[in-house]
């Protein structure tokens, strides 16, 4: 997308933002902080959520699909022109191999794009691997079994060394489907031992980060279930270790604000895998199903932050871990890091110093009343402002429909390609 197409598309659209904005800018008082925050705060795509996602029932792949690592690159880089909020991009290796480190790095440098987390797999059997991960992986009973898995993810490492990334992101589905057909201490410690492994391999100045999930692909027992689970390999292993919290990983109606402060607490926060659902691990759009939880989410962490300031540079990792199944990848990328962004500015209106003393003064009425007077403001006119500032759209999704992009991708690529990934 050139950027005179994004300058005419806001030319022709600033009136009708500057009256919405000036209608809800006049009762923010933090107003240049909170579009200051806006403008810096970022979050990073998943390599493998650019092409139409599926279920175990069928996938109906879309046109134009990325075709590979250089397209997924590319079509990170059209969704950063148009939001500029979305400057890196997180691989999972084997699905995308930087074959060439610093052809791949220039490439995405051209973008403005950076690389985030790389994320280790070990919960499918690549080809001609020697080992299977049928009954699990770093977990494993097999201690040769084990070692394969530890050795994908120093692998993973070195790629991510290449690439100038700093974090080892690892999801095990390792776990067990029947009562009995597992000693769970023996896991655990199985488990916990090969982290040590792979924890003596990070450089000095990385981190691993450790998510957890409570079912599927095992449906009886998973080795790393829940934050609890994690927590306590994180803080075993050592300070270069925290929890990742993937939004979908909670069994319905867990308190995922209140596991966030405590980690937040703790110092063993290592970021978010952001999406939504309704029933499980959904991977919905972002903010689809449950803005107010995301919202009380980001609520814990400005209160939780604020010493620090929230961005990318607290080494918290924001990232989208969605699927894709109906819509246009790309816009649905738009659609959650605006999700994402929108209950964070919200979360920035909460008058703070109020709740604390309604908190102090146990007044329940009014410590809602201040929450959500917060999330009821229509905050997308701050959003569409802080885009204008740093060269964005006023309208990233209508934009990228006018200039009929998909159906340009589809020429290009073909109509029927499938990028790699679930
Ligand atoms: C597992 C998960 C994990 C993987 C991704 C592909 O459910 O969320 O983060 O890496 O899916
Ligand atoms: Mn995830
Ligand atoms: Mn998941």
């Amino acid at each position: 997308m050139e950027q005179l197409k994004i300058d005419e598309h806001n030319h022709l659209h600033i009136k009708n933002h500057q009256r919405k904005f000036d209608f809800v800018a006049e009762d923010v008082n933090n107003l240049d902080s909170v579009l200051q925050k806006l403008q810096a705060f970022n979050i990073a795509i998943p390599s493998w959520a650019l092409g139409t996602g599926g279920t175990r029932f069928g996938r109906f792949s879309g046109g134009g699909e990325p075709r590979n690592l250089e397209e997924k690159i590319s079509d990170v880089g059209m969704i950063h022109r148009l939001n500029r909020s979305s400057n890196s991009i997180s691989l999972h290796i084997p699905w995308d191999i930087p074959e060439n480190a610093m052809a791949i790095k220039a490439h995405a440098a051209q973008y403005g794009l950076h690389f985030d987390a790389v994320n280790s797999n070990t919960f499918q059997d690549q080809k001609d691997a020697k080992m299977s991960y049928k009954f699990g992986s770093l977990h494993h009973t097999d201690k040769a079994v084990r070692d394969q898995a530890i050795a994908h993810n120093i692998e993973v490492i070195k790629y991510g060394v290449e690439l100038g990334s700093n974090a080892l992101s690892v999801w095990l589905s390792d776990g067990s489907n029947f009562p009995g057909q597992l000693n769970f201490r023996n896991a655990f410690q199985n488990t916990l031992d090969s982290l040590q492994q792979i924890y003596a391999a990070l450089p000095d100045d990385w981190k691993v980060w450790i998510e957890y999930k409570p079912f599927e692909p095992n449906f009886y027992s998973t080795t790393i279930g829940d934050w609890g689970q994690s927590h306590l390999l994180a803080s075993k292993l050592g300070k270069k270790a925290l929890t990742l919290v993937d939004l979908g990983h909670h069994l319905p109606n867990t308190n995922i604000e209140q596991i966030v402060s405590l980690l937040l607490m703790e110092q063993k926060l290592a970021g978010f895998h952001f999406n939504d659902s309704k029933y499980g691990d959904d991977d919905l759009t972002v903010g689809s199903i449950n803005p107010y939880q995301l919202f009380l989410i980001f609520n814990e962490l400005v209160e939780g932050m604020d010493a620090r300031g929230l961005n990318h540079a607290t080494g918290i990792g924001w990232m989208i871990d969605a699927s894709h199944n109906v819509k246009d990848p790309i816009e649905d990328l738009i659609q959650s890091v605006e999700a994402i962004k929108i209950a964070y500015a919200q979360a920035l209106l909460v008058d703070t110093k109020a709740l604390v003393g309604a908190q102090l003064n146990n007044d329940v009425a009014k410590a809602q009343e201040i929450l959500q007077a917060a999330y009821r403001t229509d905050v997308r006119p701050l959003l569409a402002e802080a885009r204008l500032r740093t060269g964005g759209s006023l309208n990233p999704i209508a934009l990228y429909r006018e200039q009929a992009v998909r159906d340009s991708l589809i020429q290009q690529r073909g109509a029927k390609t499938v990028a790699t990934g679930l």
